[in-house]
């Protein structure tokens, strides 16, 4: 007998994940599979359905109505699941070598399956674990530049972008990130979490009027500013590589925002890794920042020549201003990012697993420094090589 597909929403289990896998017809109904729940992000079950006679495997990803970092109490929408699979349909007509193939998409059940990228490692266990990817900036720099410019009100007639926009408005989501992001860490708030001995350097950041003044700005700038499709959370856990391919997941907090902050929430999250780094490792980390860089100004260059839409793009000085203003606006981003994964809720193992408390808390402390010079220098910082860590 056929596998009936159940209805409606429910968390799934191990065995659940088979079921509907079977059900939707990946796999026959006499298959020997082996579910196992994978999930080590904040937010979602991952299940990778392996079948042993042949082989054959699938990620079923399922949002769960909460957050899975906080528990029941921070209830999420369900949504997030079909922007994420929105996205990634979005991003695969740009650059599909640089997304997962998405197979199958259920909003009710809030389930996305997609290509199984276990021979791939999440690149913050790689860099915490020493490993260089010589490849990784080139195509991190190329998706940024694809995604960002494709739809961008450069890439898109302005009819097509506001279509777009209307299809990722993601509230939830993006309100996550306004909270954890632009302002809690800012104030004295209760989701913060950081070691008592960085109380005194938390407490000065909630009174440092300077700093918060420019926080401030870049937090509107993300509330207002609907540049391009963002992935929104670009961190180093949401990139898998191999020493030849890098794909980028995740992208559930999908929605328009400045061009600036995916380029600096990656660049933040290689500079909290060159933090934990020997000083004779960090070249390596700030290499993959420039290189980033370079890449993307080139691809963004090329795609500006070759596929605008505004007529405004061949006045001389155009391109340079807005390249000025995406590379301003990711080093602002850049710090704030980088304080809030230090005292905010959500933290980041390259600098938590510091085992030594004396070198994590240095390391913390200067984090907390490098975030408020990066908020306050954005517009004196002109190049990835004036990102000195100390
Ligand atoms: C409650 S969610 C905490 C963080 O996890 C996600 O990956 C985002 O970075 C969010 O800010
Ligand atoms: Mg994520």
């Amino acid at each position: 007998m056929a596998i009936a597909k159940q209805t409606g929403y429910y968390p799934l289990t191990e065995n659940g994940a088979k079921l509907l896998a079977k059900s939707l017809g990946f796999f026959s109904e006499n298959e020997e599979l082996v579910s196992t729940e994978i999930g080590d992000g904040n937010l979602n079950y991952v299940f990778r359905i392996l079948s042993t006679s042949h082989g054959k495997s699938i990620i079923i990803k399922q949002a769960l109505p909460y957050a899975k970092v906080v528990g029941e109490s921070m209830p999420l929408t369900l949504k997030r699941a079909q922007i994420e699979s929105s996205a990634l349909k979005k991003y695969s007509e740009f650059t599909p070598e640089s997304v997962p193939k998405v197979f199958y998409t259920d909003s009710e059940l809030a389930v996305t399956i997609m290509e199984d990228l276990s021979d791939y490692k999440i690149l913050r266990k790689g860099l915490n674990e020493g490993s260089t990817y010589p490849l990784l900036a080139n195509h991190v720099g190329a998706y940024l530049a694809k995604t960002l410019f494709f739809t961008s009100d450069f890439g898109l007639n302005g009819r097509e972008k506001k279509e777009l926009v209307g299809q990722f408005i993601n509230p939830e989501l993006c309100k996550i990130t306004e909270d954890l992001v632009f302002t809690d860490p800012f104030y004295d708030r209760d989701s913060n979490d950081f070691e008592d001995q960085l109380r005194e350097k938390a407490e000065g950041l909630w009174q440092d009027h300077i700093l918060k003044l420019e926080v401030g700005k870049l937090k509107r700038k993300f509330l207002t500013q609907a540049d391009a499709l963002l992935h929104g959370d670009l961190h180093t856990g949401s990139i898998f590589v191999t020493q030849s391919e890098t794909k980028i997941i995740d992208p559930e907090f999908a929605f328009f925002g400045p061009i600036g902050f995916d380029i600096g929430q990656f660049f933040a999250n290689i500079l909290l890794n060159a933090l934990s780094r020997t000083k004779a490792e960090q070249a390596s980390r700030l290499a993959i920042i420039s290189d980033t860089w370079s890449v993307f100004r080139a691809e963004f260059t090329k795609l500006w020549l070759d596929h605008n839409q505004e007529a405004y793009s061949t006045i001389a000085g155009y391109l340079d201003h807005i390249l000025a203003e995406i590379f301003e606006d990711s080093i602002g981003f850049a710090g704030c990012e980088i304080i809030r994964r230090t005292i905010g809720l959500a933290h980041v193992a390259d600098l938590d697993g510091i085992e030594d408390t004396a070198q994590r808390i240095k390391a913390k402390t200067e984090a907390l420094d490098l975030g408020r010079r990066l908020v306050l220098q954005r517009k004196i910082i002109k190049t990835p090589e004036q990102l000195a860590l100390y």
